[in-house]
C-alpha cells in the first residue's frame, strides 16, 4: 500500500506540483480560562456556573470554586480560543443577568 507521502511525492514529479508531506495533525492552541475570587460572587452560583457552562462534576466543580475561593484565581477549563471566548461570554452574561462581578480571563495554556 501505499502512503501519503508516497502519493505525494509521485504528484510533485508528475505536475511539478509541491504538496505537503504531513496530513494536518498539529493541534491548535490551548487556552486557559481562569476564575477570579471576588467577596460577591456566592459559592453557589460559582458551582452552578463550573457545572452547567464548564461541564464539570458537581465534585470537580465545588472542588475548583474552594481553589479560587482560597487562592484567589484557578482554573475553570481548557479549550480552543473560540470556544473559551463562548464559555466566557455566557458566564458573564448569567453574571451580569443575576447582578454578580464574577470575573474570568484567558491565558494560553503554555506559558
Ligand atoms: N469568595 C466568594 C464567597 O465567599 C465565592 C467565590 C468563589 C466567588 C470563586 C468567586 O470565582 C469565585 N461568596
Amino acid at each position: 500500500m501505499s502512503s501519503d507521502k508516497d502519493k505525494n511525492v509521485t504528484r510533485e514529479r508528475q505536475e511539478g506540483v509541491a504538496v505537503k508531506e504531513r496530513p494536518q495533525t498539529k493541534k491548535p492552541p490551548m487556552y486557559k480560562v481562569l476564575l477570579h475570587n471576588d467577596d460577591y460572587t456566592t459559592r453557589e452560583f460559582v458551582v452552578l456556573v463550573l457545572h452547567h457552562i464548564f461541564r464539570r462534576s458537581e465534585s470537580d466543580a465545588h472542588t475548583i470554586m474552594m481553589h479560587v475561593h482560597n487562592n484567589g484565581i484557578g482554573v475553570a477549563g481548557v479549550y480552543t480560543f473560540e470556544v473559551a471566548e463562548t464559555k466566557i461570554e455566557k458566564t458573564k452574561q448569567l453574571a451580569k443577568r443575576y447582578e454578580y462581578p464574577l470575573q474570568l480571563s484567558l491565558e494560553p495554556e503554555s506559558d
